[in-house]
């Protein structure tokens, strides 16, 4: 009996100790969890006005009265949303020979924490219609509501959930390019294409720049669109593909993101994946089921509004705001 009670006095003193410490250490503010935080709704409804506003400036080619006035749009947009804007402005040399006056508009979440994602579209729409069937109009400027102004208008629709439900624990960039669609086409020089994001691979908005990955956002509008599998985004930045493809199907997107893959472009992402180093993937409306490489509208006169379908927005923009908000979450 005396042996019993030892042993219990024993078992408690072993079993109490433990707890007494636990309660004596304070909580470094890094061991503390982040808050979980439920992904906001993406407003398709809003997303489509801020398509349809820089739609309405006209062709935003560099060099005209139309791109500047839709610069201004977009800063004064991002700053209402509270995001740090920064103008980058740069001069760079089309194939023309023309020196484009180019401006990439970078819009800082929480610039000073650590962990970043940067977002990005091309805001700026190509200075001819080379690709219209009919040959008498190729020669007018793109009015890009799909190949320019949809990227942008989602992104802008992200910003603005960002401001109202700001994330602790993760930074946000987006970056708007200029001078992507002023390249040669048919030719071999890839580099006459995406000036505003290769200006900005050389040259970050701030001193020793990382972000742990990128998304591109390019004609994310149309009407039954496909984001299939583009090459440089398979091979520069996989698991990206892998995450934002599979959460995207997860959410019910299967018909918008689907498997198939498809050969890799000169866009914006391949001189941030080769000059940044920043893996990067494109979110793009490509055909699957056709010869051609881009869908009917590119490049010609009839990329306007018409063609822009708000369930398409949703999709991307609902995926891009689940792919942020479950990154803070650490659930992705
Ligand atoms: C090339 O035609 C080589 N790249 C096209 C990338 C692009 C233009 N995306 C939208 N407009
Ligand atoms: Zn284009």
């Amino acid at each position: 009996m005396k042996n019993a009670l030892f042993f219990l006095f024993v078992i408690c003193l072993f079993a109490c100790q433990p707890d007494n410490k636990q309660a004596t250490t304070t909580p470094t503010p890094t061991a503390k969890p982040a808050k979980q935080m439920k992904v906001p709704k993406f407003d398709k409804e809003a997303a489509y006005d801020f398509v349809a506003a820089q739609v309405a400036f006209g062709p935003r080619v560099p060099n005209t009265e139309a791109h500047k006035a839709c610069k201004d749009y977009l800063v004064g947009k991002l700053k209402e949303f509270n995001a740090v804007v920064i103008e980058q402005d740069f001069k760079a040399q089309a194939y023309t020979g023309t020196t484009l006056n180019g401006t990439n508009i970078i819009g800082q979440f929480n610039p000073t924490a650590k962990r970043r994602i940067v977002l990005a579209a091309h805001w700026d729409t190509r200075h001819i219609t080379d690709n219209d069937p009919d040959e008498a109009r190729r020669n007018e400027a793109v009015m890009g509501a799909d190949d320019g102004a949809s990227g942008v208008g989602v992104l802008l629709e992200v910003a603005k959930q960002l401001g109202q439900f700001p994330i602790e624990n993760l930074g946000v960039d987006i970056v708007f390019f200029d001078a992507e669609d002023y390249g040669e086409s048919g030719g071999d020089d890839r580099e006459s294409w995406a000036l505003g994001s290769q200006h900005w691979s050389k040259n970050f908005h701030v001193n020793g720049y990382r972000a742990e990955y990128g998304i591109l956002l390019d004609m994310v509008g149309g009407k039954n669109a496909r984001f299939p599998i583009e090459a440089v985004s398979a091979t520069y930045a996989p698991d990206v593909v892998r995450k934002v493809w599979k959460l995207a199907q997860g959410m019910g997107f299967s018909d918008y993101f689907s498997a198939q893959n498809v050969e890799g472009l000169t866009d914006d992402h391949y001189f941030v994946n080769t000059i940044a180093k920043i893996p990067m993937i494109d979110i793009i409306n490509l055909p699957t089921d056709t010869e051609q490489t881009f869908v009917k509208h590119w490049h010609t006169t009839n990329d306007t509004m018409e063609n822009i379908d708000k369930r398409t927005l949703r999709a991307v923009g609902q995926v891009v705001l689940a792919v942020l908000y479950n990154e803070a979450n650490g659930k992705l």
